[in-house]
């Protein structure tokens, strides 16, 4: 079935409650950084889910922890980044992404000594937490992360795009680095029930509809100059490579990171319109935790600073 276009699909999506309030936050971070000729890396993240009610109980989600976006929000903190994280709700963010589950509360120690509670770290734990604090409020204090939020794939293109109109004033100073897993169906407004889906009336037929491509108005309208990096997760090996490049030669855009399901933490296929290249992290690295992330973002700064180059921009203050 074909998709409607980009214009319809937000004719006929409202946009979030609290749209005008990120708006104005992303507007007020651009605007900052963008006086001090700073870069911005907007990087999402998390998948985003398609309700089947409008009171939703139920809903499609798009597979994503959270975890490539978390992580490379911080690297590309560390190479003096100002960052957007546009993460899907209660997927992991950067720095809390280290404490998931019950590691944080395992690293404290409390005492109650009659009124008087005293909570403190445990030493063993201090080398662990110290370098990921420090990191956290050196970003926070220099106002160098803003987090928005998105659940629905509506939010998310509502924000997406949002963010794009801000961003577009640092020409090719903004980087994107759309990690987020976003749907490709979803059920038009009116055909979404209002109330929970009753089993009492049967097994439900869905009819899903395709998502119109966002990445054509982005790259053409939205942020013509930005440097823009899309990801391509696939499940089957042969069809990896092929796909991302013909992403690539659809959209012009600079590059798409490629990654299967089940490799996705220690492999990588990052295609450029001149070469492909792989990186692969050693079992060793692995074991000892090393985020592919680290390379991912590396490499990427350093085509976005040849790419910048002509353009007389400084590198990025660390
Ligand atoms: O968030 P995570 O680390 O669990 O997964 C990351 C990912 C596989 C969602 C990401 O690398 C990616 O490929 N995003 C694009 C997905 C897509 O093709 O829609």
């Amino acid at each position: 079935m074909a998709s409607g276009t980009w214009e319809e699909f937000f004719a006929a999506h409202l946009p979030p409650p609290d749209f005008e309030d990120n708006r104005s936050l992303l507007k007020e971070f651009c605007e900052r950084h963008d006086q001090y000729g700073n870069r911005i890396a907007l990087v999402t993240s998390g998948g985003t889910t398609v309700p089947l009610e409008h009171n939703t109980v139920r809903f499609v989600d798009n597979f994503s922890a959270g975890t490539r976006g978390s992580a490379s929000a911080e690297y590309f903190l560390e190479h003096g980044y100002a960052v957007i994280f546009m993460h899907r709700q209660k997927s992991l963010e950067p720095f809390t992404r280290h404490f998931s589950g019950q590691k944080l509360l395992d690293m404290l120690d409390i005492q109650e000594r009659g009124p008087n509670t005293t909570i403190t770290v445990k030493p063993d734990s201090v080398d662990v937490l110290a370098p990921i604090l420090l990191r956290y409020k050196a970003a926070h204090s220099a106002g160098a992360i803003l987090h928005v939020s998105f659940t629905t794939v509506s939010e998310y293109f509502w924000l997406l795009r949002a963010a794009c109109e801000c961003l577009t004033n640092l020409g090719p100073r903004a980087v994107l680095y759309l990690a987020a897993a976003v749907s490709d169906f979803y059920i038009p407004k009116d055909r979404v029930p209002t109330h929970k889906m009753q089993s009492a009336s049967g097994a439900p037929v869905i009819q899903l509809q395709l998502v119109p491509k966002m990445l054509a108005p982005l790259v053409n309208l939205w942020v013509p100059e930005a440097y823009v990096v899309s990801f391509k997760l696939e499940t089957d090996e042969n069809l990896l490579v092929p796909k991302a490049r013909a992403a690539l030669d659809k959209y012009k855009h600079k590059m798409v990171v490629a990654n299967l399901l089940q490799t996705r933490h220690h492999r990588v296929i990052l295609v450029t319109p001149d070469e492909t290249q792989e990186i692969l992290l050693t079992r060793e690295e692995v074991h000892a935790g090393v985020d592919i992330e680290a390379s991912i973002v590396l490499e990427l700064v350093r085509l976005h600073a040849e790419h910048l180059a002509p353009c007389g921009a400084p590198p990025a203050a660390p």
